[in-house]
């Protein structure tokens, strides 16, 4: 059975930028209340795939295993704005990315028994340097992308846990195929409660773990980017739409999370 991933709360802003930077993973136990938890769970179960918004929803009959991945949740139903700025981890997302900084994507996923293991896996490498390079410590790489991971569900080994490679995103390169531990350090498991949260910089060694329980996990994911980093919502060519509805409820700072920027840059 894999080792725990390593669950310390860290006190203060300047901590859990540190700890994002460096062990490329911050923790955030306790961010939502058991009300919250069954008010996300319940609105998960209502959205139904849209194939345009490259959603996804496989059942056990025809794939094997359920997979039900909806995106940019935002726009789907008001519950889910909060989670663009839930105090705590906005602050860290902005000290990293900057004041104006978006949201990229916005997930809600059921994995189902059956869900298979993933290969270990970054979620995109900015860019490649040889190990000398990344080793020395004068250089530090920017976290272009994060995502947050709210926890849905107290996780265990059979409900199929996230697994990080604490400090794999020095690596400066992305694993093999079937590489599965960097410098020794083997994935960790998040067990966590429901509620807990985890935010991870894009270049961390990760993968979601096979799902051996009878039960279905929830997860809600938030991607993060600085603000040149292109915002993902399909279907693209302008066909995306707020829903007028939602937009109306949302804050100044949810807004410009949803990317109503001032003008910068090629705009
Ligand atoms: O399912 C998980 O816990 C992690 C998923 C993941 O890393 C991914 O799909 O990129
Ligand atoms: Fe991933």
């Amino acid at each position: 059975m894999a080792e725990g991933l390593i669950l310390a709360a860290r006190g203060s802003l300047e901590q859990r930028v540190e700890a994002l930077e460096q062990e490329g993973y911050v923790f955030f136990p306790g961010v939502l209340s058991g009300e919250e938890v069954a008010e996300l769970r319940c609105a998960i179960d209502r959205l139904e795939a849209r194939p345009e918004e490259y959603d996804r929803h496989t059942n056990p009959e025809t794939h094997g295993f359920l997979n039900k991945s909806i995106n940019n949740v935002f726009n789907r139903d008001s519950v889910f704005l909060s989670f663009l700025d839930r105090p705590d981890v906005i602050d860290v997302v902005e000290a990293a990315h900057g004041p104006d900084c978006h949201v990229i994507g916005m997930t809600a996923w059921m994995t189902g028994p059956g869900r298979p293991d993933q290969g270990i896996h970054v979620d995109w490498q900015p860019l490649e340097l040889p190990e000398d390079v990344m080793d020395d410590p004068r250089v530090e790489v920017p976290v272009y992308i994060s995502t947050v991971h709210y926890y849905l569900d107290d996780l265990y080994e059979a409900l199929g846990p996230t697994q990080f490679i604490p400090g794999s995103h020095r690596a400066g390169r992305v694993p093999a195929t079937g590489e599965s531990a960097w410098r020794g350090v083997e994935p960790r498991s998040i067990i966590c409660s429901a509620g807990d949260a985890v935010l991870f910089r894009c270049e961390v060694w990760h993968r979601g773990t096979a799902n051996t329980s009878d039960r279905v996990r929830y997860l809600l994911q938030v991607h993060y980017a600085q603000r040149m980093i292109t915002q993902k919502f399909p279907p693209y060519l302008n066909r995306f739409r707020f829903d007028p509805v939602i937009l109306s409820r949302a804050t100044d700072r949810q807004r410009r999370l949803l990317g109503e920027h001032v003008q910068g840059n090629y705009d």
